[in-house]
């Protein structure tokens, strides 16, 4: 086997090994839902960690997630990626709106919360503390486990783009 079919094969392995643990159990919080929490795992040395999840709003009146925060990371924000001409950049987002009804889907190449300043890398099979404040619901604290490197394809990437 030559060294591009092993590391097709592992990366598969890696994929499938990830593909049933989507992320921790949904935690209930009032009308909201949040689910498919996880972090990337992160380099020694790297400074910023990107977390996803979902909200469903089951309520009827809209919802807006405002910040979050973490111990493991100085800061957390909120973010939107873009594509323009091949290249994704990120946007600095004031608030997530989750309309009465709808789901929140931050995801690779969409919105995502961005973690700065990170007090130690993430390691693969670890969980760190993120807390969200929402407008009307108030704070929520959600464990978040962090998956390996190669669980999905990198932020806006155009493997990923192609499987949509
Ligand atoms: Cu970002």
């Amino acid at each position: 086997m030559n060294s591009m079919n092993l590391r097709t094969l592992l990366f598969l392995l890696c994929t499938l090994a990830f593909l049933p643990e989507a992320g921790a159990e949904p935690v209930h919080f009032k009308a909201l839902v949040i689910d498919q929490a996880y972090a990337r795992a992160t380099a020694p040395g790297q400074e910023v960690g990107v977390v996803y999840l979902t909200v469903e709003n089951t309520g009827k009146t809209a919802e807006h997630l405002l910040s979050a925060s973490s111990p493991a990371a100085r800061s957390v924000t909120l973010h939107s990626t873009r594509m323009s001409g091949g290249m994704s950049s990120m946007h600095h987002q004031a608030a997530f709106d989750i309309p009465a009804g709808a789901t929140l889907e931050l995801h690779p190449s969409g919105l995502h919360l961005m973690l700065e300043g990170l007090k130690a890398p993430l390691v693969e099979g670890k969980e760190i503390v993120v807390r969200l404040t929402f407008g009307q619901s108030g704070a929520v604290d959600v464990p978040v486990p962090v998956r390996g490197l190669g669980a999905e394809p990198d932020m806006g990437s155009m493997h990923h783009d192609r499987m949509r």
